[in-house]
């Protein structure tokens, strides 16, 4: 299912971490929407091509979010691009994908591309440090923000991003007030089926990172809520 307006789902996995062959088969068949390859910092074209070899061995969606030049490559059932609305620094937001447009633009298949509208909100998380992202924002401001993703750019994705840390879900509630086409994707601290709910009650889509790496059986059920009803 390519159609992220379909997921409620998606798992994350960072292309610097070692994961068994066991567990990528029980995320792979979890029944989550998709795999998200997808890290920070270092993230080697070499690393990407291994993960999504791996994961590709099943029938889920297989998901590059790109975070920088080196680590673009064919393959990938979509490619999800971050343009981070809350960063001083044009590089994030338009800067680099300037640079990506001019060099690959006309062998990309566009219909492949979706652009995400991220707002970063934990200071201590490594994008936040490596791009500057102002995170001392009122719900209003990342309101704001949300406004600007779906009115004025009509960005598919609205991305609020925790990564690293639990956000909960008042902030997504005051988000999602604003949002009617751009789908809100939550991530960030989820480590349990119990956190994945409640978020899940408000986004559309909850994605789930490290959890993968530090409780493997907590973060595996946290697929349940897809059977859940909003
Ligand atoms: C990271 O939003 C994702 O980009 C998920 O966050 O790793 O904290 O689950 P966690």
């Amino acid at each position: 299912m390519y159609d992220v307006r379909e997921w409620r789902h998606a798992f994350k996995l960072d292309p610097n971490k070692e994961i068994s062959d066991e567990k990528l088969e029980k995320i792979c068949e979890s029944g989550t929407d998709a795999v998200i390859i997808g890290g920070t910092d270092d993230v080697s074209l070499e690393n990407v091509l291994n993960l999504m070899a791996r994961v590709r061995r099943y029938a889920v969606p297989c998901v590059l979010e790109i975070s920088n030049l080196e680590m673009i490559t064919p393959g990938f059932d979509l490619y999800l691009i971050p343009t981070l609305l809350n960063s001083p620094d044009a590089k994030w937001i338009i800067g680099l994908h300037h640079e990506a447009v001019k060099e690959y633009g006309g062998f990309l298949n566009w219909d492949e591309v979706l652009v995400e509208g991220y707002c970063i909100l934990n200071e201590d998380c490594k994008a936040a440090k490596m791009t500057g992202a102002n995170t001392a924002l009122t719900p209003d401001d990342v309101q704001a923000y949300a406004m600007i993703a779906e009115e004025m750019f009509h960005l598919p994705i609205f991305y609020l991003e925790y990564s690293g840390k639990y956000g909960g879900p008042e902030m997504a509630a005051h988000v999602k007030n604003v949002l009617k086409n751009s789908k809100l994707f939550y991530g960030g601290g989820i480590q349990n089926l119990e956190q994945a709910k409640e978020v899940a009650a408000i986004a559309d889509v909850i994605v789930v990172g490290n959890a993968i790496y530090e409780h493997f059986e907590e973060a595996l059920k946290t697929v349940k809520i897809k059977s859940s009803v909003r």
